[in-house]
């Protein structure tokens, strides 16, 4: 049964966030975000394309992922027959990078097939193998220690799994002996957003001392053969985040033993096809995944509940309730964690979880459909 997308409308929403999130790149205190929805015999599947506000994290933001969804995304796909969803990635392969952009569009197609089909997202991605998922929080840096010992002690009292600490040149090695001094038993990791380089390898072989789960993307954004370097000298795992935007990128750091982890994020890859495929490759080669997050709403929330029920997912992830991040979720319901620390997959039809047109009206600030 093939299909085709007749429209494709974008909106850009803004949702403040309850607390700030600083990160070694900046801070965070309001998401500026592009939604898709994708529309095929009255139907509609939705997408969230989870750039940022500026092109920090990695090349993209709100503006160009706008731009080049109307110009070069979009009209790849409308009118096009798809037999599948893996139909869509294929189309972007002349856009070089923009992979958020690409992304947000494809995973809104894996959505509309699944409600299509009348099954859950997970299912039609492979997933499922797991029922709920493990999770974890990512705390931003906070304005002193004190401040980090008690938003940890909130977490934990919640019963997140595992606690990611964001640091940076001047804010890592002793604000996170501080937090393992209190906390001896909890998972605990570090995730610097390549603030540092090979000359800080010394620096960073101080913290094998504190028996971290791991160390996010130490180095340059797009430097894996750095990695490999640094990773020689480190006890801690390496987990690499930005440096890996495909599948093949997976398969060269684990052949070059750049990292022992790796994070998958459904943005950052292009969407499903690509994030199953590194998925794949990681689970041949034994290297474990979790699930990473970039201060979605509820709708790109969804889609990362979904592939982290792939089972090589073994690891608690970044993706975690949804009022941590606001104080209204664009969903009917916000995305609650158990108090084990888990978020239970909706069997829902689609994503699983039903959107707050009301709301989502109302925090709208643009609006364009493609046909
Ligand atoms: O590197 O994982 C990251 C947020 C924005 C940009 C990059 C990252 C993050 C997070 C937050 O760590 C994860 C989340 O809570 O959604
Ligand atoms: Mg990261």
């Amino acid at each position: 049964m093939s299909f085709h997308i007749d429209e494709i409308r974008l909106r850009q929403v803004k949702m403040p966030l309850v607390h700030f999130f600083e990160t070694s790149f900046g801070r965070t205190y309001e998401r500026d975000m592009v939604l898709v929805e994708v529309v095929s015999d009255g139907l509609s599947g939705w997408g969230e394309v989870t750039a940022g506000e500026n092109p920090f994290y990695n090349e993209e933001w709100t503006e160009s992922a706008w731009m080049i969804i109307r110009d070069y995304v979009a009209p790849r796909v409308l009118g096009h027959s798809l037999e599948t969803a893996r139909d869509v990635a294929p189309r972007f392969k002349h856009i070089r990078g923009h992979k958020m952009a690409c992304g947000g569009l494809e995973v809104a197609v894996w959505d509309l097939e699944a409600r299509q089909k009348n099954i859950p997202l997970h299912q039609l991605i492979g997933g499922g193998a797991r029922k709920e998922i493990p999770s974890g929080v990512s705390l931003g840096i906070q304005d002193t220690v004190d401040d980090v010992l008690r938003v940890i002690e909130k977490e934990l009292a919640a019963g997140y799994q595992r606690i990611k600490m964001k640091i940076k040149p001047g804010r890592d090695v002793e604000d996170l002996r501080e937090v393992r001094k209190r906390f001896p038993h909890i998972k605990l990791m570090a995730d610097a957003n390549s603030a540092y380089t090979l000359k800080d390898a010394d620096r960073l072989q101080a913290l094998d001392e504190l028996y971290l789960m791991m160390i996010e993307q130490p180095l340059a954004h797009d430097e894996i053969i750095d990695h490999v370097e640094l990773q020689a000298k480190l006890q801690t795992p390496i987990c690499l985040d930005e440096c890996i935007r495909s599948a093949h990128h997976a398969e060269q750091a684990i052949r070059m033993n750049a990292c022992g982890i790796i994070n998958i994020k459904l943005g950052r890859v292009g969407g499903f096809a690509e994030a199953i495929k590194v998925h794949d490759v990681c689970q041949q080669h034994n290297i474990p995944v979790w699930c990473g997050g970039m201060l979605e709403s509820g709708i790109g929330r969804a889609h990362n509940i979904a592939l982290a029920s792939l089972p090589n997912f073994v690891l608690p992830g970044d993706v975690s309730a949804s009022n941590r991040y606001w104080k209204r979720e664009l969903l009917t319901q916000p995305i609650e964690a158990t108090p084990q620390g888990t978020i239970v997959v909706p069997e829902g039809v689609g994503f699983g979880f039903d959107i707050d047109h009301a709301f989502l009206d109302s925090i709208t600030v643009r609006q364009e459909t493609i046909r």
